[in-house]
């Protein structure tokens, strides 16, 4: 670890910190003893991974992406790189449409393009594999300076439907990547939100995903946005910086603050925050600030508990709905350990 980033775990471990020892002699010690209550970061990248990836139609209609087959979900897995990693993912086709793997962001030869002009696609009960690069800032040799590949980005079908895969967007053909700066801080949570046409994550109306969490929790929202509707996405309670991370990187980080933030089709963004922070547990909405979206049920959860479990003021006072077949686990709360996280998120570090 680098000193630059070691001192940043310094400045956010506050246990180690109130100690009064200096980040000098702190970064002396072994990592064993100075690490206690910081946050992890992310390691060097660098390495070659290898994935499967299935598409499939869910027997409801939909279609989802996901790692082994008859788990797809909507949204699909996770897929974290960090800076520098190669990913190479042998992508199934299991359902009687082409369809592919379109991701934003990282870098890609044409041949992993995945569309139909590039004869990149895949036919059913086919099989093509798709390589992704990721890359480190640097300068170039005229002296500018070239942007890493770390953000918070999406893949997508590019095919089904249409050319641009408007119907295997609409179905669930979507998911989130995130791509991490070695040294950036790793959350203990992740969500992926995606604001599709008029639901969040193809779920009906008024049947909205909520999200769990405990105060203090490090948690990270991917917010993705797909269809033909702008929404500006809102969380109460709880704030981000408008930058790569959605964190400050110290006290005269310009970034600007915000809790609502305009997001159109194709549009990512990501952050972490630590749940309840200054405010405490409870029932916290995100919703779209759209009004009559809102109204019309792109709204839910975060559900902050304190640490014994309970949410102060809490009642579920909306229906819960059926899991659906296929898809994330039980309907409230739970979209978090299969739509972005836990079994179906594919983390490399
Ligand atoms: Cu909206």
């Amino acid at each position: 670890m680098d000193r630059r980033s070691f001192n940043r775990r310094l400045l956010a471990g506050g246990v180690v910190a109130a100690t009064g020892v200096t980040s000098l002699s702190i970064a002396a010690a072994p990592a064993a003893t100075s690490a206690e209550g910081a946050p992890k970061t992310a390691p060097a990248g660098g390495r070659v991974r290898h994935l499967k990836l299935y598409a499939e139609k869910l027997p409801d209609g939909r279609m989802g992406y996901g790692l082994e087959q008859g788990e797809a979900t909507v949204p699909g897995p996770m897929i974290e790189l960090i800076e520098g990693d190669t990913l190479h993912i042998e992508f199934e086709n299991t359902m009687d449409v082409p369809a592919s793997l379109h991701v934003h962001g990282v870098d890609y030869d044409i041949a992993s393009d995945g569309t139909r002009t590039s004869r990149s696609h895949v036919e059913p009960g086919a099989t093509r594999t798709y390589t992704w690069r990721t890359h480190a800032p640097g300068r170039r040799k005229d002296g500018t300076w070239r942007a890493g590949s770390a953000g918070y980005w999406h893949y997508h079908d590019h095919v089904v439907g249409t050319d641009h895969g408007t119907g295997g967007i609409r179905k669930g053909l979507y998911g989130p990547v995130v791509v991490r700066r070695k040294g950036d801080l790793l959350p203990d949570k992740q969500f992926t939100i995606v604001f599709n046409d008029m639901t969040i994550n193809n779920r009906p109306g008024h049947q909205s995903p909520d999200f769990r969490a405990t105060v203090g929790d490090r948690v990270e929202i991917v917010m993705i946005t797909h269809g033909e509707y702008y929404h500006t996405f809102h969380m109460h309670g709880h704030r981000w910086a408008d930058n790569r991370t959605g964190l400050l990187t110290g006290p005269d980080d310009p970034s600007r603050i915000v809790d609502n933030k305009i997001t159109g089709p194709a549009d990512s963004f990501g952050f972490q925050i630590i749940a309840g922070e200054g405010v405490g547990a409870g029932a916290w909405m995100y919703h779209c600030h759209v009004q009559s979206h809102s109204d019309m049920g792109m709204a839910g959860l975060f559900l902050v508990a304190k640490p014994d479990g309970t949410i102060p003021g809490y009642e579920q006072h909306h229906p819960v709905a059926p899991a659906p077949p296929g898809g994330g686990t039980g309907a409230k709360g739970a979209s978090g350990s299969k739509g972005g996280v836990g079994a179906s998120a594919v983390h490399t570090h």
